[in-house]
């Protein structure tokens, strides 16, 4: 009989059906993978790599007696849908139903166990109602507000940007160059949990990257703040990690957006400069302002240096960023690498503070230069100074900024809250509160979203005075959805409750998270800020989401580049179960590489992983009993495997024992275990050859595998002189003979051999 794959595959997809049981008594297993958003373009053969894996765990886990919990859904809210309604006029609603349901069925036929009945889309309004609702539990906590600060603003996309979606001064989404814009926005006060969200990073067994991505981003400073008199009798505060180098600091500098700035101008010398280089850093880029360290002085304007009382001048500078710190910084050219190149460029003075070396020496160290200091290690003058002067003080600073919140884009969340000008901002109760239709999807590029021109939906009257009250017209952004999502899998159609909190007991945490590692910084974080937030307010019991995640790493097209429509180098894993079958595609994509590496698609190692499960589909059972120590190294070795990701190895020893079974064959007891193992990876060949209904997980037989070989020492004279790895049991004169055979040994032989010492399986010692 060939191997037909497509008839098993189509047979068992059929007729396995994955149920998470609300048994509480088992222990529950929750593997979750990053739920995809579904794009027109459909899955290419680098997605199912993560999903692959999380089924094996899944299907392993169910087989050793757990209760998983193995869901999926869509991430539906988000650009591509709504540009698409802008190009062509149809509702992103439609598209976004097609694309599921092209994703569903290409999921479907890779034979993924996931508990459909689970399925949620954060497009669909009865899931965004709770969106919503923890929206309006964070702005009656006091954690959503509303600020006109200059925001992020992607001129493509025309919405504002959160910090997290500006990489390299790049909007994430579509790579155009960031600038600011004054919109009035909401802001969630993400940097209330900056200390919980990095103190708990400790307790997670997550990738070191990631959590190290993270803690750069949080990015907390221990250092002080210091505050510099003006001469026209101002004052400016900054923020310094060194506050040993003080008596370094030669001149202090603004950020050009610093609020201090516009008063002064009346009062410089060069006014013109001032205000035309003003205009210039205004129009550009956070990452052209990055290119080229460029400033002008605020002539006539000074600082006093509080430790030594010298007149330093006052600059502004376009490196100086007005959204850390204060906005200012008091400039040590000798001491750090972007003011040395900046006082080296304008001919300011640099003064060495810390003895060390070549100029600037960045390192702690020796004072110098530094008056009473002098001689103190850094570390003990920090502490010194800023005891010594009121106007410094110890001071914590962190890179997070709160999380901008609102988009002016059409294809989101509404934000539920009313705008009343006689009770100001008012809570939408009536949840969820839905997006309306509207003809035109265009951003409008002017700050306000396309709802705003909707004047029936947004003109309302107030519920609490009845008066005329506007609804608010932003949107979400599109990491909003899946800040929660892994929850509503527990308990999908409640209609009382984000969550049933008995469940979340049972359920929560994720035990395992597979994705992405693109995502460290923005749903990763995101969502741990939610779920801590839940935390407080008692809607969840445990303080992390997800306690162990794991990153695939990108499947590469043939040329070793990144597979993309635009560049024509996807491979579509349709075909390739069509041809080859979806078992193979799944031993091929857990077996081409440690899980976590980059790696290059190749057709030829299809094939290959095609030919394995042939020779499985072929294997000749036979009639005598043996006990097959190769088989129950391989549960063994598979059962370790799986559980330490390394699927890759699990594969290549299942293929070491059919190799060996296709010399020898093998009984159908033995078969049937072997067939067990191969489950998770292969799961239609296997249950299409697995005799009987049971499934569990095959133990192995410890006495079995235990070692048949030692490590003997050989010496002469006493002398150790190498060592070899031998079979248990061997005879003296077997040892000898082996030994003396040795290169490392027979150097040292010369002349008769006196006499032998042998203690069986642990030494020889020649003597002679
Ligand atoms: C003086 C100094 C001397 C500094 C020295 C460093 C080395 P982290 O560690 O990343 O927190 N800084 C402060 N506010 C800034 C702003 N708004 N824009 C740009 N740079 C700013 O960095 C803290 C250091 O970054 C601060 O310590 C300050 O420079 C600079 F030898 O102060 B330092
Ligand atoms: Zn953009």
């Amino acid at each position: 009989m060939n191997y037909d794959h497509k008839s098993i595959e189509k047979k068992w997809q059929e007729k396995e059906h994955f149920k998470t049981e609300d048994d509480y008594s088992k222990p529950k297993f929750y593997c979750l993978d990053m739920f995809p958003y579904p794009s027109g373009v459909g899955l290419h053969v680098g997605h199912p790599r993560g999903y692959i894996a999380s089924d094996i765990l899944s299907r392993y886990k169910r087989m050793r007696g757990f209760n998983v919990l193995h869901p999926m859904g869509w991430d539906a809210f988000g650009l591509p849908a709504e540009n698409y309604a802008i190009k062509t006029g149809i509702h992103p609603k439609i598209t976004t139903a097609d694309n599921v349901a092209k994703f569903k069925a290409q999921l479907e036929k890779i034979g993924l166990s996931y508990d459909w009945s689970r399925e949620i889309n954060t497009t669909d309004p009865n899931y965004y109602k709770w969106t919503q609702w923890i929206f309006l539990k964070m702005f009656e906590h006091g954690l959503a507000y509303e600020s006109v600060l200059p925001i992020n603003w992607c001129p493509s996309c025309k919405t504002g940007l959160a910090n997290e979606e500006v990489v390299s001064g790049n909007c994430e989404r579509c790579g155009t160059a960031v600038t600011k814009k004054d919109v009035r926005q909401w802001v969630l006060k993400i940097t209330k949990y900056a200390d919980r969200l990095l103190e708990d990073l400790e307790e997670l067994d997550w990738p070191e990257k990631i959590k190290e991505m993270q803690r750069n981003w949080i990015g907390k400073s221990h250092g002080a703040d210091v505050l510099f008199k003006l001469n026209n009798g101002k004052e400016v505060k900054v923020f310094t990690t060194r506050p040993d180098t003080l008596f370094g600091a030669t001149f202090l500098i603004l950020s050009p957006e610093h609020s201090l700035v516009s008063g002064v101008l009346d009062d410089l010398t060069n006014k013109q400069d001032v205000v035309s280089y003003l205009e210039e850093t205004k129009n550009k880029s956070d990452i052209e302002r990055m290119e080229e360290k460029t400033g002008v002085p605020l002539s006539g304007l000074f600082a006093i240096n509080p430790v030594n009382g010298k007149q330093i001048p006052v600059w502004i500078a376009n490196y100086v960023l007005s959204s850390y710190g204060y906005g200012a910084i008091m400039s040590v050219p000798a001491h750090d690498q972007r003011d040395y190149e900046f006082a080296t460029k304008y001919n300011l003075d640099i003064i060495e503070v810390v003895s060390g070396g070549e100029l600037p020496y960045t390192s702690e160290g020796e004072l110098i230069n530094s008056g009473s200091f002098n001689g103190m290690k850094s570390s003990e003058a920090k502490d010194k100074i800023i005891q010594e002067f009121d106007v410094i003080s110890e001071s914590i600073n962190y890179k997070l900024r709160d999380w901008v919140f609102s988009r002016q884009r059409y294809w989101g969340e509404p934000i539920p809250l009313i705008h009343c000008e006689k009770c100001g901002i008012i809570t939408e109760e009536n949840l969820p509160l839905e997006l309306p239709e509207v003809e035109k999807y265009e951003p409008t590029g002017t700050g306000e979203s396309p709802l705003a021109s909707i004047e029936d939906w947004v003109n309302i009257k107030c519920p609490k005075c009845g008066g005329s009250a506007k609804r608010e017209t932003n949107t979400m952004p599109q990491w909003a959805g899946s800040c929660w999502y892994y929850l509503r899998f527990i308990d999908p159609d409640n209609d009382n409750a984000l969550v049933d909190s008995e469940k979340e007991k049972y359920f929560q945490p994720v035990d395992l998270y597979i994705g992405g590692a693109e995502h460290a910084v923005l749903h990763l974080l995101y969502a741990r800020f939610w779920h801590k937030f839940l935390y407080d307010i008692g809607v969840v019991s445990t303080k992390e989401p997800f306690l162990k995640l794991k990153n695939q790493g990108t499947i590469l097209a043939y040329d070793g580049q990144k597979m993309s429509k635009s560049k024509g180098n996807t491979v579509s894993p349709d075909d390739m179960i069509e041809k080859y079958g979806a078992d193979s595609l799944r031993v091929y994509e857990m077996f081409l590489a440690p899980f976590e590496d980059a790696v290059s698609w190749s057709d030829n190692g299809l094939v290959g992983a095609r030919r394995f499960l042939e020779k499985v589909w072929n294997i000749n059972l036979i009639e005598t009993n043996v006990e097959d120590k190769l088989l129950h190294q391989t549960i063994k070795k598979v059962t370790e495997d799986i559980e330490g990701f390394k699927f890759n190895t699990a594969i290549s020893s299942m293929m070491i024992l059919i190799n060996e079974w296709t010399k020898t064959g093998t009984t159908r007891e033995n078969f049937n275990l072997f067939l067990k193992l191969l489950y998770p990876f292969a799961p239609h060949i296997s249950r299409e050859l697995i005799e009987g209904d049971d499934i569990s997980w095959p133990q192995f037989s410890e006495s079995l595998i235990e070692e048949d070989t030692v490590t003997l020492a050989i010496q002469v004279n006493g002398k150790f002189r190498d060592s070899v790895l031998l079979t248990k049991g061997l005879s003296q004169e077997e040892v000898e003979g082996i030994a003396l055979e040795r290169e490392k040994v027979k150097k040292w032989i010369s002349g008769d051999i006196k006499k032998v010492i042998f203690v069986q399986d642990k030494l020889i010692n020649i003597l002679i």
